[in-house]
């Protein structure tokens, strides 16, 4: 059982320790969900989050706020037990993050069906020739007669192929670079939208390449204002970026509980490996990064919780840190495990392979030190 004694932390409400308790019992009974085929897989977890009431997390009503330390609980606690179930709970949120935070009432139409669990969300900001730099966004949203024509290409969109609605970023050009972009609702049956390559990938999940060939959407599409769309993607990002930093906390936590259970293990020739103060010192180092990355996550998901209009820096901090520290972790735990953490299958294995995207997706390790530099350059 991994260390809970951080919901003891001033982070925290009696809620949140209801939420916890209640998401551990649903997880130990419910999950890990056979992987083989990972779009009946989200699909099904998605029906079963919604079910059992804990995607109602990752969106908001018009008259309250997200709770960030809400969704960072659920995403640590789910990450720890099932990556999979991690990715199906964290889209909801992510692709649904500009309708919940800048959306219509009519556009909030959706948000009833993604939180409970009847329609699949997805972000679509990624294209081809701009990942990290989305000012440089080329997908074209064009006007047209009642509405707009968006054409172009969007790549590594998670739940690409399993949605029913893409969050989608084009250029409608109200000015050069990041002051022209636009967000868009699009629904999957969208005529001109098509899955143009479904991408494998280490820890797989449903992954996309989207062709936009003169889909058409309607003026009530548009999320915000013309010209919005980057200021729109940025804060969207803002609140899930803690949110991916808590995903691999509880990853992170699953490699020391892995690393400890085996450590303790007793050996042919007597004693455990955990008798050797060289690998107290690797279990030492693994606790310090899990707590040390626990506190950036819920500090920035409490900052936001308690009303700052922006922690993007406190974002940046979390996400960086808690995935690269993740990485060094499951990495140590892998290591304790000899042979046995390279044999496919084993949860060590599985986790090395689940941590990587989480230092590239939604901002890789580079671009959180750019902002965080900024930041502190003032
Ligand atoms: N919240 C609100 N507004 C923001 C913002 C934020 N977090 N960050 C920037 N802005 C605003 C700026 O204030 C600026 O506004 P003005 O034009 O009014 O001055 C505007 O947006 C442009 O900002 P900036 O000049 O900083 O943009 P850059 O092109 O330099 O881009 C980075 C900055 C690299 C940080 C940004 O492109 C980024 O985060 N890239 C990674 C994208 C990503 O996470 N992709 C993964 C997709 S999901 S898998």
């Amino acid at each position: 059982m991994a260390d809970r004694s951080f919901l003891d932390w001033p982070f925290f409400e009696p809620r949140h320790r209801e939420l916890s308790a209640a998401l551990e019992a649903w997880c130990a009974v419910h999950l890990p969900v056979d992987h083989g085929d990972v779009d009946a897989a989200c699909k099904a977890l998605v029906a079963a989050l919604g079910q059992a009431g804990f995607l109602r997390h990752s969106g908001a009503d018009a008259d309250e706020a997200l709770d960030v330390r809400s969704l960072c609980l659920i995403r640590e606690t789910l990450a720890r037990h099932d990556a999979l179930a991690d990715f199906a709970f964290a889209m909801q949120g992510l692709g649904m993050g500009a309708v919940t935070l800048f959306g219509s009432e009519a556009q909030r139409a959706w948000l009833e069906k993604t939180r409970s669990g009847r329609a699949i969300a997805a972000f679509a900001l990624t294209e081809p020739g701009a990942g990290s730099d989305v000012a440089n966004t080329a997908t074209l949203a064009e006007r047209a007669p009642g509405g707009w024509r968006l054409s172009g290409e969007k790549t590594y969109i998670s739940n690409g192929g399993i949605a029913d609605l893409y969050l989608i970023f084009a250029r409608t050009g109200e000015a050069p670079g990041a002051r022209g972009l636009s967000a868009f609702l699009m629904p999957a049956d969208s005529a001109g939208l098509t899955i143009a390559e479904r991408i494998e990938v280490i820890a797989p999940h449903p992954l996309a390449r989207l062709k936009l060939d003169g889909v058409m959407l309607p003026d009530a599409a548009l999320i915000g204002r013309p010209g919005e769309g980057f200021k729109i993607a940025m804060s969207v990002l803002d609140v899930f970026r803690p949110t991916v930093g808590a995903a691999a906390l509880g990853m992170a936590r699953r490699g020391l509980d892995e690393a400890l259970a085996r450590v303790r293990r007793p050996r042919a020739g007597g004693g455990t490996l955990a008798d050797h103060q060289i690998v107290q010192g690797h279990l030492a180092d693994m606790a310090v990064r899990v707590d040390a990355a626990a506190l950036l996550v819920y500090r920035a998901a409490w900052t936001k919780d308690m009303g700052a209009p922006r922690i993007t820096r406190e974002a940046a901090m979390a996400k960086l840190y808690a995935t690269e520290a993740a990485q060094e972790v499951i990495d140590t735990a892998l290591q304790l495990h000899g042979g046995d953490g390279v044999r496919h299958g084993s949860a060590v294995e599985a986790l090395y392979r689940d941590i990587r995207a989480l230092r590239i997706y939604e901002g890789a390790s580079d671009v959180q030190r750019v902002v965080i530099a900024r930041s502190v350059l003032g």
